[in-house]
Order: C-alpha cells, then structure tokens, then sequence
C-alpha cells in the first residue's frame, strides 16, 4: 500500500452474486466514523454506537447526501435493512441483504467518504505474509474437493517450511535441496486452481462432441450424424477425477470439404498441440484405414478411445495405449476418467511437502534459493518472516 492512500479499506467478503446475505468488511482508522454517518436505529432516528464484539440491527441511510449522480443500478433505497458486527477495535462487519444492489450501494457510500475498496485476496495479502496468504486465497478458489484437501493441507505445510527456513542456522546448506524439490512441483502446484486442458481430435462423426458432453456432463457440444458438425473449438471447463480441466472439442479432421471446415481443422490441430492431454477419438464400427489411421497419430495422442463401443467389432485391439467406451450408453466412462486423471497429473508429491501455488511463490522459492547461496541469511529469514509468529525478529524493515 503506498503511503497517500488511505487507511480505511473495505472488501466484500462472501462471492459475487445474489445470495441470502452478503458481507461487507469495513477497517481502518475512519471505520468507526462512517459507520456512523451511515448506520441508523430501526425505530428511524439517530445513529446507533455498536460495542466491540457485539452486533445491532438497523438501516443503511444515505440520508440527505444520497448521490442524484449515482447510476440506476446503485439505487438501493436509503433505509435497507442490515446488521452490524464490531468485530475488532477499528473493524466492523455490515452484513445486508444478498444481492448485488445492496453492496453497490454500500460500497458506493464508503468509497465516496474516503475509504478504499480493495479485494477480499488483496485484504488476505495484506494481513498475512505471502506464504500464509496464497495457500489461502487458493483453498478458497479450489473448485473441486480433491483440489480442496490438497490446499488445505499445503498451507499447513508452508506454515512448517517457513518456520524451517527462519531458524536454520547461518551457513547450513541442507535446505537448498529441498527449495529445488519444491519447483520441481510447480507446474502440479498451479493446476491445483488452473484447468488443464484436454483435446479431443479424430476423425468427423467419431463421438468427439457426444464424449465431451459425457464428460461434463451437460449438452455443451451439438451432436449430429452427418459428419463435419463441429467447426470452432469448443470448450468446457469441468472437473475429471477432481482434478480441474478444461475439455476441448474439435472439428474432425479429415481433406476438408469447404474454406470454413479447413479452417475449422487447422484450429483443431493448433487445440491439439497446445493441450495437455490429447486424447485421439476414433469410431470402432467404422475405423480408419492404416494411411488415416497414422496420420492422425502424427499429433501424438496421449491415450486412443475407440468410442460406440455398443457398436464395437473388436477394432480397439489394433492399438496397445487405447481404451474402449460408449459415449452413448456410458460404458467404459468410468475407466476413461481413471485413465485421463493418471495421465492428466500423474504422481502427487509427498504428504508434507509444500509446494508453489503460482508465478509468485515460484519466485520467492527462486529468491530463496539465491539467497542460500550468496549466504545471506538475514534475508533468507526476512523473506519467510511472519508478523503473527516471529515477533521481534532482528533487522526487519518497518
Ligand atoms: N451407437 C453410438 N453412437 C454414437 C456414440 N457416440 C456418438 N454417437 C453418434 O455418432 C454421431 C456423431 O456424434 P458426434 O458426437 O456429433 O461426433 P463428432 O466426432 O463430434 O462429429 P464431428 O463434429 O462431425 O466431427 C451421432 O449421431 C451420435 O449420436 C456411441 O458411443 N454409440
Ligand atoms: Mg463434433
């Protein structure tokens, strides 16, 4: 935070959308004050002092101020009805209504009077050191339960290496590989909250489309038996074996009929490259010829899923890396998730091991490793310092 702005900050705290109640989180020096200013009793006249750790009931009034230029979707009428929390000395909780209307006007009314909204992750950031903060911030965004647990329990893990990294004594060396173990789990670290993606390619009419809607789920792809129906890359974002990804459909290759379908193909194959997973889709009641057949592996395909197995002859013999399904009826869907999740993330890393979460805690584990071996390890404990754990600490900045 630079030093002209101002102290008093708040965020919205619960997620964006209408719910039954939403929370606003005032804090700083002017909490207290515009509180005031806008906090009435229920019975309708005059402000309301609310004590520390105590709650009271009342209405949002914007009173004789309230804003002509303020836009039609702030227009919440002065007189909401909402509760106030003293949740700390200069820190309060303004809990309204749950749709959107309510916050804005909120919002509209601190930020008017001086005080600075600023997000519930930048809030987080502020409070906490960096490696409490983003284990955090990421558990609160992990979109499966299995992505959940596991950023959970990595921010207990960097609680443990940070306290590590403070105390080890000056000249000791023995963390260096451990901070190199660490990065070699980044990219299994960043996907914890970023979709991988998934391409699905093949030839037209092989169940591209109808497998991806049975991966996610619901009707996202058209699905249609004259062969060419899809033509952009469409894409879906999903969870498989509680991993996030992103499942892209494309066009079915083949000499392409007309300029939009050739285009199609070429965004087909550029989807391909750029996956991480590429799974090659083929139709076992009507394979193609060995020529097609090894063209379309010129684009590497992780796994082969011979699909309309319902149809099947046998065809998903010819290759050894290849599953069997039927889009249409689900067999074979639960082993082709077990196969994409292995292929997708392969090993975990230890139980215990904290690992990079984004580009940011990349380069402090890089900053980390630097400062090891130059010996500076003032810095090292500077860097891993926590206000709320390591009071005291010699030689740090204000
Ligand atoms: N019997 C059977 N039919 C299937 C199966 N999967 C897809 N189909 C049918 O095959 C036809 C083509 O399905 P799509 O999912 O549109 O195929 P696609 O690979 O996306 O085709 P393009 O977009 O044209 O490349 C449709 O009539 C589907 O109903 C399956 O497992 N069994
Ligand atoms: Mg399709």
């Amino acid at each position: 935070m630079s030093t002209d702005e101002p102290k008093t900050a708040f965020w919205i705290a619960t997620p964006a959308g209408t719910s039954a109640i939403a929370v606003t989180v005032l804090e700083g020096p002017d909490a207290k004050d515009l509180i005031e200013r806008f906090f009435r009793s229920i019975r309708g006249s005059g402000n309301i002092q609310v004590p520390v750790g105590r709650f009271r009931y009342g209405r949002w009034h914007t009173g004789p101020e309230a804003p002509p230029h303020a836009p039609e979707d702030m227009a919440m009428p002065p007189g909401e009805d909402l509760i106030v929390c003293h949740v700390g000395q200069q820190r309060f909780e303004i809990h309204s209504h749950g749709g959107s209307m309510a916050t804005a006007r909120i919002a509209y009314d601190l930020q008017r009077h001086g005080a600075r909204q600023i997000t519930w992750q930048d809030q987080l950031l502020e409070e906490q050191a960096w490696f409490l903060a983003w284990p955090q911030i990421a558990f609160l965004q992990a979109s499966t339960l299995r992505t959940a647990s596991i950023l959970a329990q990595q921010r207990e893990n960097w609680i443990r290496f940070a306290e590590k990294a403070r105390t080890i004594p000056a000249g000791s060396v023995s963390i260096v590989a451990e901070l190199k173990h660490m990065l070699e789990w980044e990219s299994y670290g960043m996907h914890l909250l970023l979709p991988r993606k998934i391409a699905l390619f093949g030839p037209p009419n092989a169940g591209k489309s109808s497998l991806m809607n049975r991966l996610g789920g619901f009707e996202r792809s058209i699905i249609h038996e004259l062969p060419g129906t899809t033509r952009d890359v469409v894409s879906q974002v999903t969870a498989i074996d509680g991993w996030p990804a992103e499942i892209l459909d494309t066009a079915g290759i083949r000499e392409g009929k007309d300029e939009i379908e050739r285009q199609g193909i070429t965004f087909a194959k550029n989807a391909v490259t750029s996956s991480e997973l590429r799974l090659l889709i083929l139709d076992s009641a009507n394979a193609p010829d060995d020529a097609g057949l090894s063209a379309l592996m010129k684009l590497q395909p992780d796994l082969v899923v011979w699909n309309k197995l319902d149809l099947a002859t046998g065809h998903h013999d010819r290759l050894s890396n290849s599953v069997a399904v039927s889009a249409l009826t689900g067999d074979g869907i639960p082993e082709l998730i077990d196969r994409i999740g292995q292929l997708l993330v392969g090993d975990s890393p230890e139980t215990g091991l904290p690992v990079p979460l984004n580009g940011f805690m990349s380069e402090k584990l890089r900053e980390a490793l630097k400062l090891v071996e130059i010996h500076d390890w003032p810095a090292l404990q500077i860097l891993f310092y926590d206000n709320d754990l390591s009071e005291g600490e010699p030689g740090l900045p204000d």
